[in-house]
């Protein structure tokens, strides 16, 4: 369970040192925080913090049952030392409730909007999952109302047989404010297990999820949201809700399931060891074969599926960094010699076989009168911007002629990549949901309109530049089929 406490108890927690003396904090370039201390003044005190690895990593409650009730409520989760931090939860706490259910079987979540009318009426995007269009969290039509509920229903199939295992998440995805909503903590992890992956990978207390996302704290330590089309970010990056945490492990291999929850930020993540990641999945479930990398981009809503092998390592911390920031994330202190059952195999899952494109579309992720648009338009619920049909194959090409990144992630049905700027696609790349497309790339993907019929998003996961109109929508129509023509009735004959 996340450390929860009411706002006026974590008060008490403030130490004695800050009470003497008035911190201030100086973002550097970097986004490394730096304490100064000064002479006592008057309040607001500012919030020290934390000791780095000074508190350990926490998961979320996980619910595994056919129906999952959460409430969507403000709590006030203790983050930095001092006081606690207001937030808008799945549950209670941040990250929510992670969702954790077997492929291939029906699961309904019944979402209650607990907050007042100052957020306003919400949905959720099950972000990864196959959902049919009236579960997928339309951003501005089937709602939760104030005070109402809405329940989601996934039934965990596509095209014939089971989804593939993987770690999606859920999220808000509300028109004009998934910023803001995102931001003030609505987002859960859903990992779905199926029996057709490999069953030697890490798994039980040696898989987990983490969950990486930077806050701009204010010297209360709440995280008040500016909105900023370039992005907002903060200086302190969590791992799942901790600041610095630490975790115990055993000299063994685990399965760390790394999603940036973050709202716009890009990491660059490396072993402090200079080991290698063991890739072995993607958003769209796990690799043909695993793939060893040093570094690893991750944007906005990317998952990256890897094993770290702590053998070796008995009696020391490993860390793992982000490049970017030269800030490490989490440490890893192994304490425990424990006989490692599992192993990677040389092959993990086959592609499914979508078929070759007949149509191919292009999107460019652009700029235009000072906004973030597709096409050089903005999103607007009324214009359907492509209408692909149920069960045949697409090709699209997506441009980003901009000076910043994007994070390309289409809804309904995972893609698969046929060519970056010309040239090969990475090896850890071929089977995707949200794609890293840097300024001047051009990516081509595949994908196959399978099962549902209805409208669909295709956005920017830089979440900002989604709400400020890098979205657009595409409705999956049945395919127009010639009428048979009526047998002619036979005349009567003259006579
Ligand atoms: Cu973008």
């Amino acid at each position: 369970m996340l450390i929860m406490a009411l706002c006026g108890l974590g008060l008490s927690l403030v130490s004695s040192e800050s009470n003497a003396v008035s911190n201030h904090f100086f973002a550097n370039k970097t986004g490394a925080a730096h304490l100064e201390r000064g002479t006592s003044t008057a309040a607001p005190l500012a919030t020290p913090t934390p000791t780095p690895f000074s508190h350990p990593l926490l998961f979320p409650p996980v619910a595994t049952e056919t129906n999952v009730s959460i409430g969507i409520d403000e709590a006030c989760v203790q983050i930095l030392d001092g006081p606690c931090t207001s937030m808008w939860t799945y549950g209670g706490t941040y990250p929510g409730i992670t969702i954790r259910r077997p492929t291939g079987q029906t699961t309904n979540v019944t979402f209650t909007n607990n907050l007042g009318p100052a957020a306003g009426e919400l949905t959720v995007h099950n972000h990864g999952n196959h959902s049919t269009a009236v579960n997928d969290g339309q951003p501005d039509s089937l709602l939760i109302p104030t005070l109402g509920s809405r329940t989601y229903t996934y039934n965990g199939l596509e095209e014939g047989g089971n989804q593939r295992g993987k770690m999606q998440f859920y999220h808000d995805h509300r028109m004009d404010v998934t910023g803001r909503n995102v931001w003030m903590g609505l987002t859960g992890i859903y990992i779905v297990d199926d029996p057709a992956d490999p069953q030697t990978l890490p798994s039980g207390a040696f898989d987990l999820p983490l969950a990486i996302a930077d806050r701009q704290f204010d010297v209360n330590n709440q995280i008040p949201y500016v909105f900023d089309p370039d992005g907002v970010t903060g200086d302190k990056i969590l791992v799942n809700g901790v600041y610095q945490p630490y975790l115990e492990v055993g000299d063994r291999k685990y399965r760390l399931r790394i999603l940036d929850a973050s709202n716009a930020r890009t990491y660059f993540l490396a072993l402090s060891t200079g080991d290698s990641f063991i890739q072995i999945g993607t958003e769209s479930g796990l690799l043909p074969a695993p793939v060893a990398r040093t570094g690893m981009r991750m944007g906005s809503a990317e998952r990256l599926d890897v094993v770290v092998d702590f053998a070796g390592k008995l009696g020391q911390n490993v860390y793992l960094t982000d490049l970017l920031t030269g800030m490490p994330l989490i440490e890893f202190r192994v304490t425990q010699h424990v006989v490692d059952d599992s192993s990677i195999p040389p092959t993990l899952r086959s592609l499914p076989d979508i078929g070759e494109p007949t149509v191919t579309r292009n999107w460019s992720f652009d700029k235009t009168a000072s906004h973030w648009t597709i096409n050089g338009l903005r999103f607007d619920p009324n214009r359907v911007d492509a209408r692909p049909a149920l069960g045949t194959t697409e090709k699209w090409v997506f441009t980003n002629p901009t000076n910043q990144a994007h994070t390309v992630h289409i809804h309904d049905v995972s893609q698969q990549c046929i060519s970056r700027n010309g040239g090969a696609c990475y090896p850890y790349e071929t089977m995707k949901e949200t794609w890293y497309l840097a300024p001047g790339e051009t990516l081509e993907l595949k994908l196959k309109f399978t099962d549902h019929v209805g409208m669909y998003m295709l956005h920017c996961h830089i979440i900002e530049h989604e709400d400020d109109g890098m979205m657009t929508q595409f409705e999956v129509v049945r395919p127009t089929t010639p009428r048979p023509r009526p047998t002619p009735l036979p005349r009567p004959t003259p006579r």
